[in-house]
């Protein structure tokens, strides 16, 4: 599906680190659509909605204090695939596990601290898009696209 969208965020570490742009980079050049694009600080009761279903693991008090540290990059990419390929992208959770090649794999040691999220599944990709931008995205057409897809 063309048009499957996700919600890609640099965590506060991944903007204190300098990688906005590396990561902005990465899902431009592989042919990603950018749909929407914000700085936020977020509020804890914010991210605790976006991790609401980590609710109950022993490291959510300091994952939410972790993000709500420093602003963070929300941004809705979209194209072929845009969920899974976006994890792929990402790396696995740990980037301890995560192969070189992908942004955890390139930029992070610790699980902590992982610089990015990526939605898990097209339904929470919905979901975040919606938490993260009420306000809606962009429309456009990329006269690019005739070129990356067939
Ligand atoms: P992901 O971000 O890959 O979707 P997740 O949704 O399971 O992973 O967890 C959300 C974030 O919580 C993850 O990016 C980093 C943090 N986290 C996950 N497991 C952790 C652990 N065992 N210890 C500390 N932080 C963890
Ligand atoms: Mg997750």
């Amino acid at each position: 599906n063309n048009a499957e969208r996700t919600y890609i965020m640099v965590k506060p570490d991944g903007v204190q680190r300098g990688i906005v742009g590396e990561i902005i980079a990465r899902f431009e050049k592989r042919g990603f659509k950018l749909v929407a694009l914000k700085m936020v600080h977020a509020t804890k009761e914010h991210l605790e909605k976006h991790y609401a279903d980590l609710a109950q693991k022993p490291f959510f008090p300091g994952l939410i204090k972790y993000m709500a540290s420093g602003p963070v990059v929300a941004m809705v990419w979209e194209g072929l695939d845009a969920v899974k390929t976006g994890r792929m992208m990402l790396g696995a959770t740990n980037p301890l596990a995560s192969a070189p090649g992908t942004i955890r794999g390139d930029y992070a040691l610790a699980v902590g601290r992982n610089i990015c999220h990526g939605s898990d599944s097209v339904e929470s990709a919905e979901h975040e898009i919606k938490l993260w931008f009420p306000e809606g995205t962009i429309q456009h057409t990329l006269s690019s696209a005739e070129w990356v897809f067939e």
